[in-house]
């Protein structure tokens, strides 16, 4: 077998236009142009607008090869697309290959009669998909439903649906070659496929069912499949076996599994399995190899006295969710490095996560995605790309193309130990589905055929061992209807932030599984440089606007800002806090959610990335930059998390401890009081027996007392819980919101050193300060902990992260500490 593969340099030209450009493959027409230097930075200020002339145009991708007799010597010739986005025109040496039109799809023909031996040329011409879609509506005699899009129609095109705008992203519809695409020659035959499924025997063993199947069925007696497993390099067991009717069955136990386990669970060790096609000479025609993780992984659904569990249960053991939801990493979905998805996903382990949803109105992710994920214990919810609109389901193309779609995206991802659960789609049970069509409703006949026959039907077929959900959020039958029913099924609760709810409605809910939440913020104020101006640098200017997609945007962070915290002093201040205000409010979910274990067993907030710089939901910014969100995240999902919940009428606080290990432990409790101007009132402490996967009421303070003697605005708890004389989790309690509690000059000292090579603050105060941030002027960094709270005689470390390596008396120069009382004094 021989490849040749076709990436790199090609020339793009706008069709009806002489001038080309070099092009980049994979790559998208926006990027291109960029790097031609044609068009200013889509991102920067309000150039989106001007911009829109690209998606209306057509886009001709083109180049020569040159191709040897050796290779055309070969029986059989494939041309392989792995994603072509989207209405592609192919032609090679000027004959017509194919016409494609769906992204999502793995496109291959066979190309021998069309190639010469020396140069060829092949063109890919790139139709409007905007003007594709504005003619849909026309063509198909119905009204469409604009959703969420900007440009009306795109789920009428099997496109990734956010790049015709959402409301985070940009409308930049954009086109091109966004996956390698390559030559493959090769006589007799080729590995199609290869599945593997386990079986977990009671004995703990595991038994590999390994399927591999030929391209055609001609080579059947002549070949054999051999089957090697290796686990770090050593082999396991191997095995091998003929073929008959183009497939190759085959077992293979392994004795003494390691398993592998969602993060903070356990390892995640990877066993390789090699499959082999051997000619009968003995050469190998074929190879295909797979990384595996041995593990059951299961959503649970099993009547309870609330209704119906919803938990995910990996190996037996029922765990909480605890993660986010991912959107695609940039609105040019060609354009992130593997090096980007490293870092998303180094960063959802390192906030103690364990489950991130791939939301259905962007891309099936790239392979690096779900190696990441498999490597880092990260289960991954996918969802089928269908979000928030209506899909003509009755047409028979509409449904092949479908069916061909969840095919090519099933196969190639199934073997990985990351994935959970298929789920059908995003939102679309929820108001989008009634008794007929019209201008916002399909019919629910029509939205089954999809979501309950032939989705659910097609994955059955080629990954039986995995559960499929219909619908995020979706609430099984008789009650359908009630999409967010707190019995049953998942739930997308957004009765804070859209429904302008305050974040107390958080601790009414008693959903099973919250699969969206959330609270929208700035980002990093470096990054709202990056696309404005200076006289932009107003919340409400034009361009701080154009980079807010919510409708109801920066006044809503406006609004709940003003409701817990004082009015900031400066732009700057406004960014900062926007993401206090956030964590804040996800933390106050969350923490409600996990202390509400096991009725309550997910939470994933939206959402974790962004796709552009913008104000959104997002936890990291487009640039990579944590928002307090991510800091803070880290600490709400830890495993063991110490939480607190007031009543200001009796003046007590009931004390949570919510466990997540697998194992009890011995725990200690401290709290002290204090009053703002940094007075220790009272303190006490108390030890206790952490039971696992549980969440218990440990304890109720009473600080009755000193409510009376200070006032609600002058006092201040501590809660830190140990285990092994380290502190675990920890928080604090007020009974006064933060805009009228009386802070103080907290007067925080810093003292630096260098731990392991990196360089290592400790912040002390004189009194209460919350919220303390740190940044570095000019420079990134990030950091083991940020926006903490400090209180008096409680040291904090906290270890700096640069990706070059700053001396120390750099760090000591640029560094900023600031804390709560900064953003209004
Ligand atoms: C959810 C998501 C997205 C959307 C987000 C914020 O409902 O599924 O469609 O971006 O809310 O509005």
């Amino acid at each position: 077998m021989k490849t040749k593969d076709l990436n790199g340099k090609w020339n793009l030209r706008q069709l009806g236009e002489r001038e080309s450009i070099i092009a980049a493959v994979p790559g998208s027409v926006h990027n291109d142009l960029l790097s031609a230097g044609k068009i200013p930075h889509p991102y920067y200020r309000d150039n989106e607008g001007d911009l829109q002339w690209i998606g209306e145009a057509d886009w001709i991708y083109y180049r020569t090869f040159t191709v040897s007799s050796n290779f055309l010597r070969h029986d059989r010739v494939i041309l392989r697309f792995e994603g072509l986005d989207t209405l592609a025109t192919i032609t090679i040496n000027s004959q017509k290959v194919a016409r494609t039109d769906n992204m999502f799809r793995t496109y291959e023909y066979y190309v021998k009669e069309m190639l010469k031996q020396g140069r060829n040329t092949i063109e890919i011409r790139f139709d409007s998909a905007v003007n594709h879609v504005r003619k849909c509506e026309l063509v198909r005699h119905l009204p469409i439903w604009k959703g969420p899009h900007d440009v009306k129609g795109g789920n009428w095109l099997r496109k990734e649906q956010c790049n015709f705008g959402w409301d985070w992203g940009p409308c930049l519809v954009t086109c091109g070659i966004w996956r390698p695409i390559r030559i493959i020659a090769y006589d007799s035959d080729r590995i199609a496929d290869v599945h593997i499924s386990q079986e977990h025997l009671k004995s703990g063993a595991v038994t590999l069912n390994i399927t591999a199947s030929l391209e055609t069925v001609s080579a059947d007696s002549m070949a054999v499949a051999t089957v090697v497993v290796t686990l770090g390099g050593q082999k396991v067991t191997e095995s091998k076996t003929s073929f008959s009717r183009g497939k190759a069955e085959l077992a293979l136990t392994i004795d003494n599994p390691q398993l592998w386990w969602p993060n903070g669970m356990g390892g995640q060790p990877l066993y390789t399995v090699t499959v082999n096609l051997v000619g009968k000479d003995g050469t190998v025609l074929d190879i295909v190899q797979k990384r595996i993780g041995l593990r059951t992984l299961r959503l649970q659904r099993k009547k309870d006295r609330w209704g119906e569990t919803f938990q995910f249960v990996a190996n037996g053991i029922p765990f909480f969710a605890k993660g986010a939801n991912w959107i695609p990493v940039d609105t040019f979905a060609a354009s992130p490095t593997k090096d980007d998805y490293r870092d998303l996903v180094e960063s959802t382990a390192g906030a103690n996560m364990n489950m991130l949803r791939v939301w259905g109105g962007g891309i099936y992710e790239a392979d690096v995605f779900y190696d990441l994920c498999d490597e880092m214990g990260i289960c991954v919810w996918q969802d089928l790309m269908f979000a928030c609109a209506t899909y003509p389901t009755f047409d028979e193309a509409f449904m092949e193309n479908v069916r061909r779609e969840v095919h090519d995206n099933v196969r190639r991802l199934r073997h990985h130990p990351s994935i959970a659960l298929w789920c059908g789609n995003n939102e679309m049970e929820q108001g989008l589905v009634d008794d007929k069509w019209d201008d916002r409703h399909m019919s629910w006949t029509d939205y089954s055929r999809l979501f309950d026959s032939l989705i659910p039907e097609t994955i059955k077929e080629l990954d039986a061992e995995r559960d499929y959900w219909p619908s995020s959020a979706h609430t099984p039958a008789p009650f359908r209807e009630n999409f967010n029913d707190d019995r049953y099924g998942d739930a997308h609760l957004w009765h804070v932030w859209h429904g302008r709810r305050p974040f107390e409605w958080y601790r009414t809910s008693q959903h099973r599984f919250i699969s969206e939440f959330g609270f929208q913020s700035f980002p990093h104020p470096k990054t709202v440089e990056s696309y404005t101006q200076s006289a932009d640098r107003n919340i409400t200017s034009f361009v701080m606007e154009h980079h807010q997609r919510s409708p109801i945007g920066n006044t809503t962070i406006m609004t709940y800002m003003l409701d817990w915290f004082r009015m900031p002093k400066s732009f700057e201040m406004i960014l900062w806090l926007s993401q206090v205000l956030q964590g804040m409010g996800i933390k106050y979910a969350v923490e409600h959610w996990r202390r509400n274990m096991p009725r309550t067993m997910g939470a994933l907030y939206w959402q974790l990335n962004d796709c552009w710089p913008v104000a959104s939901w997002s936890s990291i910014d487009y640039c990579h930059r944590f928002k307090a969100l991510h800091y803070i995240a880290k600490r709400f999902f830890a495993p063991l998390l110490v939480s607190n919940v007031e009543d200001m009428e009796k003046g007590t606080i009931s004390v949570y401890v919510t466990s997540d290990l697998q194992e009890p432990c011995d725990g200690r409790l401290l709290w002290k009081a204090f009053s703002l101007g940094g007075e220790s009132l009272a303190d006490d402490e108390q030890n206790l027996d952490i039971l696992p996967g549980r969440s218990c009421r440990v304890r109720t303070i009473s600080v009755k007392k000193y409510l009376k003697n200070r006032g609600t605005r002058d006092l201040i708890l501590g809660i830190d819980l140990l285990v092994k004389g380290n502190s675990v989790s920890k928080d604090i309690v007020s009974f006064a919101r933060p805009k009228h509690l009386e802070l103080c000059r907290p007067d925080i000292k810093a003292s630096f050193s260098k731990n392991k090579n990196r360089a290592a603050i400790t912040l002390t105060a004189k009194a209460p300060a919350l919220w303390v941030w740190l940044d570095l002027e000019g420079s990134d960094a990030r950091f083991s902990n940020n926006f903490f709270h400090l209180l008096p005689g409680e040291p904090v470390e906290v270890t700096i992260l640069t990706k070059d390596s700053i001396p120390l008396s750099e760090i000591q120069r640029k560094i900023r500490i600031r804390s709560l009382i900064d953003t209004y004094r």
